[in-house]
């Protein structure tokens, strides 16, 4: 962080965004478009959220770079098919320097109170400050609040001890011997990362991951500099990739497609190249394909096969100060312990404590399910709006595509609610019908019926993503339904 950044501070102004990651980033740069005055708060020190976070070994995007990018910039600097975490932490500043959102974002600074009071938002932050906006938006991410498992005796363990997405990376790992708790796809990447570097390497699977086994081709160079020397061939690119994604990202809501079935295959093969049949039946898993999250790697499936790896599947009993116990009585012996083990993945804007109109929580408002109007909006919370809210296309999906869509939508009730006075939230009858059809469709998906648990469901079994494609999304967003919102003046 620059000095210059550090001496920013907060103050009022029409408009408040929660986050400087790619969410954040894409609705400032449309509010700046528009004229509007505006803040950025962000809880960390640098840009671009979950990629700024999470430094983790092997850290990087499972989607292709040059689709994982805004569709107006598209990544061309990326070395890789699937880029780095560094990569995607520069392309993510160099974007917010270049649009000038850069200058808008206050760091350091993380909101702990939304109220909703005389027609206008008080948000308050954890240093006490509190100041005061027309409108706010909430970009927070949703896979940013780590879930450290529940296991005994995890506070005695003598060596290093981290959660995927607060790892230091100036820990030095070579010839250590490192614990990894999790196969999702950060254990995944970690334990891809460190095979061969680590002396050795163990790591606790609960559940299989079906694994898609692509490997990271470098971009060839004659590609990457035609990119970089023209936008056209740069947005060119951007289109053939984004086909080739949406293809296998679709399969999960289309499973007896074409798509699906040539996932599928690959899939398969991919685990049919595991030559011990033993370790091939343990990384097997018991449910369908796309249920949870497909793992993207070319690597894991190799790693796992050194002999300086061990996948372990006996259930973890306890840590111990100098390793990890498991059911069938070994000690795993370790020097540092990893944990994969994901994210509280439904806090959405939580632990804000947002009051709205009438004092009603954001709590209190999603008791029974996470009432949201097309994942952007929320009933009772006037001039609140979000990108990558509840019910967000989910499964492989590209999660940019969506927040462009929520960026253009949100804007534009933003700048409404501004130019008109008024205070926009939707109807609370119209919005529960709407998202009743929604968790309908989502109960029948195979996130709901494929026979796993993940951080895609809530605590009901049903789906928090929604099985809408990017281009259904954008369908729906296209037009603001203006009957199903409730305009008053302020
Ligand atoms: O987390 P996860 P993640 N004992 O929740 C296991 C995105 N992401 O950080 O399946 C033993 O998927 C748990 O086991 P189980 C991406 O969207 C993207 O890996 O619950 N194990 C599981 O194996 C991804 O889907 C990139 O039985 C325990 C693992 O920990 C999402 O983030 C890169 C346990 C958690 O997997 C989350 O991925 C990385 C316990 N007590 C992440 N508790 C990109 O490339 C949990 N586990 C874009």
């Amino acid at each position: 962080m620059t000095d210059h950044q550090r001496s920013r501070t907060r103050t009022d102004s029409s408009v408040l965004i929660i986050g400087a990651g790619p969410g954040g980033i894409a609705v400032a740069e449309r509010v700046a478009d528009l004229g509007i005055d505006f803040v950025v708060v962000e809880r960390a020190a640098g840009l671009g959220g979950t990629w700024y976070q999470n430094r983790y070994p092997g850290v990087g995007c499972d989607v292709p770079a040059h689709y994982y990018s805004y569709s107006t910039d598209p990544n061309a600097a990326a070395t890789t098919l699937f880029a780095s975490g560094a990569e995607l932490r520069a392309y993510f500043e160099d974007h917010a320097r270049r649009t000038g959102v850069a200058e808008h974002v206050v760091h350091d600074t993380e909101v702990t109170d939304l109220d909703w009071e005389d027609g206008a938002w008080t948000v308050t932050s954890a240093d006490g400050q509190r100041t005061r906006h027309r409108a706010v938006v909430g970009a927070t991410g949703r896979l940013n609040r780590a879930k450290v498992p529940d296991i005994a005796g995890l506070d005695r363990f003598a060596g290093v001890l981290a959660h995927s997405s607060d790892w230091d990376p100036s820990e030095d790992l070579a010839g250590k011997r490192v614990a990894v708790v999790g196969t999702g796809s950060s254990g995944a990447q970690i334990v891809s990362a460190l095979a061969g570097t680590a002396s050795t390497v163990t790591v606790f699977q609960r559940t299989a991951s079906w694994v898609m086994p692509v490997p990271n081709e470098p971009i060839p160079e004659e590609l990457r500099a035609a990119m970089l020397a023209s936008p056209e061939r740069a947005r060119e690119q951007y289109r053939a990739t984004e086909a080739f994604v949406r293809g296998i990202a679709e399969a999960s809501i289309d499973p007896d497609g074409p798509g699906a079935r040539a996932r599928d295959a690959q899939i398969r093969a991919g685990l049919e190249s595991v030559a011990d049949p033993a370790l091939r039946r343990a990384l097997t898993p018991d449910y369908a394909i796309g249920c949870k999250r497909i793992v993207f790697s070319g690597t894991f499936l190799t790693a796992v096969q050194r002999p300086d790896v061990q996948l372990v599947t006996s259930r973890i009993t306890e840590v111990e100060p100098t390793g990890v116990r498991t059911a069938d009585g070994a000690l795993h012996e370790a020097d540092v312990l990893i944990l994969a083990t994901g994210f509280h993945a439904d806090n959405y804007l939580r632990p804000i404590r947002v009051r709205g109109a009438d004092g009603i929580t954001l709590d209190e408002l999603w008791a029974d399910s996470f009432l949201s109007y097309k994942s952007v909006a929320l009933p009772e919370m006037p001039n609140l709006f979000l990108v990558n809210g509840p019910y967000t296309p989910g499964g492989s999906t590209n999660v940019l595509a969506a927040i462009e869509e929520h960026a253009g939508y949100v804007v534009r009730l933003v700048e409404h609610a501004l130019t008109e006075h008024v205070a926009v939230r939707p109807d609370t009858a119209r919005t529960r019908e709407l998202l009743e059809a929604v968790r309908a469709e989502a109960r029948r998906t195979v996130w709901a019926t494929g026979g796993c648990d993940s951080w895609y469901l809530d605590a009901s079994g049903t789906p928090l993503v929604s099985p809408m494609t990017i281009d259904e999304v954008a369908a729906d967003l296209r037009e603001v339904a203006w009957g199903d919102l409730v305009v008053t003046p302020v």
